[in-house]
């Protein structure tokens, strides 16, 4: 044998060996990427219902909340304490609950060891009242933010936002519902009674090491963390028992990364009747509803008496490439909550034919400006967060049309503080019905551009910004944020507080 040949032959068994490794290693991390709890689930704990807030009304009328930020330990299991944090108590926050034209003001004490914030997410309001990275409350400070509730009756809810540990902060535990009550919705024939007939479901996904939140992303955790078990409401295996035909379920999803494409394992169909922002103009029938990080879903479902169903997190095919969808958790699947129906049934009205109607503009018609945005990881329209610059200036008063991109890859999501959006198109068609109803967040999985209509009225302030962003919360600490202020006519914008000093640094 030539000595080319021998080379050759001990070179050839050294690549097979090297292609058998590597292929081995991949076809084991590929088959073991997905995660799924379906039918392994014990139900064995009722589900928590967060407290509704205690307040008090002040002479002037003012309703007044008290939150304090608190680290505490919480069994999510018989016997093991996991170190968490909570408002009010050890892991996530009481429910606020205000009617519209109420005045409001929440006492935010910080009682944790670092500074933090909370951002009412989805709510209207003054841009120094908004919780966003500039309004920091520094350990044992309490911060009393005030506005005037103007808006639909909705599910919102609160969360930190300081910028870069944002996503540290709402996995330890920090978040909360605010229900926004009007008295047109009050009228609807909805199933209304809190905790009854009318469920919270906050749902977020968990990974336990010992009796301790492992918080670590995967290998290739650039979504962020991924769990393997689902908490609703902060419950472990979780199930209800109901009284009533018709359950109206608040679904919030308060995971990091993670999004949920919801229905029922026997395919039910259930009554869509809001979105983010509040009610659709009438229900909207349909057996999935996905939700990606800080979305909200109000569903309707049927129950037959004595019956156990499941509400369940199935693979989502439109989540992006095979790659992203077992790596990035769209094959995943979870069985999140199961709802125990009584023996006998409450009979429940038949639903209303109309809910309301939006009061978002279509973006049709005069002084419509329009922006872009380019979703990357790197940074939105290529720039990276910068706390002391304001990237967009918007003028009180007006519509504006937003075109959002994606082409990033890997799946995004984008949310507005201050405002609630209508989308218009969602690449070039007729958004879907879930996508019909008040929106402030919106999933763009990679391949997806959104038109979206936005009004602009709350009152001006040139020097305080609000935040727009991708909700997956290691995305935003990342940087992928950007500010905008809201001016007067032919105001311009100006340095936002305590930045000055490095507004001039060329970034
Ligand atoms: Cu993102």
């Amino acid at each position: 044998m030539s000595r080319i040949k021998r080379v050759l032959i001990v070179l050839s068994s050294v690549v097979t060996v090297v292609v058998l490794i590597v292929g081995g290693l991949f076809t084991w991390l590929w088959a073991g990427a997905d995660v799924s709890t379906v039918g392994k689930v014990a139900f064995d704990k009722e589900l928590a219902i967060p407290p509704l807030a205690r307040s008090s009304v002040g002479k002037d009328g003012t309703r007044v909340f008290d939150l304090r930020m608190q680290a505490g330990e919480t069994e999510f299991e018989e016997g093991r304490k996991t170190p968490t944090w909570g408002f009010n108590g050890s892991y996530l926050g009481p429910t606020l609950r205000a009617e519209r034209g109420e005045k409001v003001r929440v006492r935010v004490r910080n009682s944790l060891g670092e500074a933090s914030t909370v951002h009412w997410h989805g709510m209207h309001l003054p841009a120094r009242m908004d919780g966003g990275p500039h309004q920091m409350v520094a350990p044992g400070a309490t911060w009393s933010p005030r506005w005037t509730v103007n808006q639909p009756a909705a599910t919102l809810w609160y969360h930190p936002h300081p910028h870069g540990a944002t996503e540290q902060h709402v996995a330890r535990g920090l978040a909360g519902l605010f229900l926004v009550d009007d008295k047109e919705s009050a009228k609807l024939a909805l199933p209304k009674e809190y905790g009854v007939d009318d469920l919270p479901v906050i749902v977020q996904d968990v990974r336990f090491d010992g009796a301790e939140f492992d918080h670590d992303h995967d290998f290739m955790g650039d979504l962020g963390f991924l769990g393997d078990r689902t908490l609703v409401n902060g419950t472990l295996n979780p199930y209800r028992e109901v009284h009533d035909e018709l359950i109206r379920l608040r679904l919030l999803n308060a995971s990091t990364a993670r999004t949920y494409d919801f229905g029922f394992p026997d395919g039910r169909a259930f009554a869509l009747v809001a979105t983010d922002g509040g009610l659709l103009e009438r229900p909207a029938s349909m057996d999935r509803v996905q939700l990606s990080p800080g979305e909200r879903a109000e569903i309707v479902v049927r129950m037959r008496a004595g019956e156990r169903v499941t509400l369940r997190s199935f693979p989502q095919d439109n989540y992006g490439d095979a790659w992203q969808r077992r790596f990035g958790g769209g094959d995943d699947s979870f069985d999140v909550l199961e709802l125990r129906a009584a023996d006998r049934l409450r009979p429940s009205a038949e639903l209303p034919s109309a809910l309301g109607e939006l009061e978002i503009p279509d973006g049709e018609g005069a002084a419509v400006r329009g922006r872009h945005f380019d979703l990357k990881l790197s940074g939105i329209n290529g720039r990276d967060m910068e706390m002391s610059r304001v990237d967009e200036t918007v003028t009180r008063g007006t519509t504006e049309v937003w075109t959002v991109r994606n082409s990033n890859g890997m799946p995004h999501n984008f949310h507005v503080h201050d405002v609630q959006f209508r989308v218009l198109e969602v690449n070039g068609k007729t958004p879907p019905p879930a996508l019909r109803g008040p929106k402030d967040t919106v999933f763009l999985p990679h391949g997806t551009t959104m038109k979206l209509a936005l009004r602009f009225d709350g009152p001006a302030d040139p020097d305080t910004p609000y935040m727009y962003h991708c909700h997956l919360l290691y995305h935003e600490d990342q940087g992928m944020m950007g500010q905008f202020v809201v001016v007067e006519k032919g105001q311009r914008a100006g340095i936002p507080a305590g930045h000055a000093a490095h507004a001039h640094d060329g970034r």
